[in-house]
């Protein structure tokens, strides 16, 4: 992928203004409301099982996260994920802290059996544990595993048969045969709680205007990536405060000279 297609794919998201259609957690749900929008696309926050049949039918793509799942909201994932299926609208999952307990392992396996994913976002341990392979996670954090994340992204990619996006330090991008690495980011990204959250939603406003997945998530996270490291030179030693507040600020500001001059990405 040549960066202009980063360029084009950021220009189409913000004419277009797709509707995104989150359930997504309690922790987050603003900061995800507000990326979205500061971005160019169009956030809706609805969860109720009575109505998001509807609204995922309505939506250009849906995400489904994790992040404070229970009964209810893993039904409602589990409704709007199929009614997503059903129109060819993409799903993107964030599996928000699986294998850090059990049922959120357990709820994970039976929302892929049961929905369609398009694109799969977590960090290295969310996805090592989501193909059962066991990895150290803290809570929702990724812990201090040091595995493979290349070999573990394409393994992912072939075994759940879909587009897998491992973020960290360097995130990794495979739909099982091409595997794509993205260099741009920012350590206090990992100070703000709900950016992984905030990323899976801007993915899914990508996935809205493009239909090869791969590309659509490689361009997403060029995207935020730069966003993050102008905020973060911005707001130089200020702290994550100032950080969180200028990273709205250039979610909406950046352009594609930015992405030429800052965007780090391979095919590897
Ligand atoms: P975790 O809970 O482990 O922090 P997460 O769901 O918040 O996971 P991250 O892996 O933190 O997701 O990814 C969110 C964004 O932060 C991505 O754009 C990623 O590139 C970036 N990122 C994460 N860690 C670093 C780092 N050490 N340096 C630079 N960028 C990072
Ligand atoms: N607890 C449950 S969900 C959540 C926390 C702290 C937010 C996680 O957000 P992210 O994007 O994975 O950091
Ligand atoms: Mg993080
Ligand atoms: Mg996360």
């Amino acid at each position: 992928m040549e960066k202009s297609k980063v360029h084009a794919l950021l220009k189409r998201v913000r004419e277009i203004n797709p509707l995104i259609h989150n359930i997504t957690n309690i922790v987050v749900a603003n900061f995800s409301a507000n990326g979205l929008l500061a971005l160019g696309a169009s956030p809706v926050m609805a969860d109720a099982v009575e109505e998001v049949d509807e609204m995922a039918k309505s939506a250009d793509a849906v995400v489904l996260n994790m992040g404070t799942l229970n009964r209810e909201s893993l039904e409602a994932m589990i409704v709007a994920g199929k009614s997503a299926n059903e129109q060819g609208v993409p799903v993107i999952l964030d599996p928000v802290g699986v294998g850090a307990t059990s049922y959120r392992t357990e709820a994970a396996s039976k929302l892929i059996n049961e929905v369609k994913c398009s694109i799969i976002r977590g960090n290295a341990a969310e996805i090592a544990n989501l193909i059962g392979e066991k990895w150290a996670i803290k809570g929702v954090d990724a812990g201090n595993g040091n595995g493979d994340v290349f070999a573990l992204s394409m393994a992912a990619a072939k075994k759940l048969k879909t587009v897998v996006v491992v973020t960290g330090k360097e995130d990794i991008i495979s739909d099982g045969q091409s595997t794509n690495s993205v260099q741009n980011g920012h350590f206090i990204l990992t100070k703000v709680t709900g950016t992984g959250c905030l990323l899976s939603a801007i993915v899914g406003a990508f996935a809205a205007v493009e239909n090869n997945y791969l590309d659509a998530a490689t361009a997403a996270l060029v995207f935020y990536g730069v966003a993050a490291e102008i905020a973060a030179n911005k707001t130089d030693e200020q702290g994550p405060g100032s950080f969180q507040i200028e990273f709205l600020n250039q979610l909406s500001l950046v352009s594609s000279s930015e992405i030429d001059l800052y965007g780090s990405f391979h095919t590897k």
